[in-house]
């Protein structure tokens, strides 16, 4: 009964297949626990979330800034955009339906000795404190808030992976840590109040791609981008990934 943390699937269904036939995946018995941006950017945004929600027992996932920015999109707050694919999602006759099903997804998943989320952890929060901030804003997302644009604690959830000299979110900066300007650091290496105690397994960050470290790993390899869809199994310590399926990406 293995666990499989997965990658940023960005709506690469066909990849995600690929990525499941390769770890044969076993619905009932494995468990898949997705990185959040599970949906825009590839073809197959409606597809993977019908896949998510056919197996909500053997699947989890933590919200993604796309999943924040379909919620906001649908609230009229925010815009689509030229890359957007998640008009499929948001024109479905049963788009009430996905958006609550997503609507229930939590920021942060604690396992014995890792946590999920879809980008970083703050530096100043512990365990309790980052899974309590979890519960406080899907209950703001509940009430329709958009918490992309209104909260610190979102940001540092679905958004960070630099920081400034300050110690506030830099949220221009995308490239890999080896080409960043030199007074940015990457959240994971700022220093902490609280040891975690914890693995932190993230997404988001597609040009760090996936790297394996001791207290962290990362897993958005870049499939949206022609890349890799990478899974990590949680007992077997190990990763699996495949290349993106050219179908997937527009
Ligand atoms: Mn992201």
């Amino acid at each position: 009964m293995p666990t499989y943390v997965l990658g940023d699937v960005q709506g690469c269904f066909l990849s995600l297949q690929k990525l499941l036939r390769k770890i044969h995946f076993t619905p009932g018995s494995d468990h898949l626990i997705f990185c959040g941006d599970t949906i825009n950017r590839g073809t197959g945004s409606l597809e993977v979330l019908q896949f998510m929600k056919k197996h909500d027992d053997s699947v989890s996932s933590v919200l993604g800034n796309h999943e924040l920015h379909l919620l906001a999109t649908n609230n009229g707050e925010r815009q689509l955009k030229p890359l957007d694919t998640i008009e499929t999602i948001l024109n479905h006759p049963k788009s009430k339906k996905w958006l609550g099903y997503i609507k229930t997804w939590p920021f942060a998943i604690e396992l014995k000795k890792h946590l999920v989320v879809h980008a970083s952890i703050a530096p100043h929060w512990d365990i309790a404190e980052a899974m309590d901030l979890s519960q406080r804003l899907s209950k703001k997302i509940n009430k329709g808030k958009n918490v992309l644009a209104t909260s610190k604690a979102a940001q540092w959830f679905t958004l960070a992976r630099y920081v400034e000299e300050d110690g506030s979110m830099n949220f221009q900066t995308k490239s890999a840590p080896e080409d960043a300007p030199s007074h940015l650091l990457p959240w994971y290496k700022v220093k902490r109040q609280k040891e975690l105690q914890r693995q932190i397994l993230f997404g988001h960050w597609a040009s760090l791609g996936h790297r394996e470290k001791k207290r962290w790993i990362s897993l958005d390899s870049g499939c949206v981008w022609g890349g890799r869809l990478t899974a990590w199994c949680i007992e077997e310590q190990q990763s699996y990934s495949v290349a993106a399926v050219k179908e997937d990406l527009r």
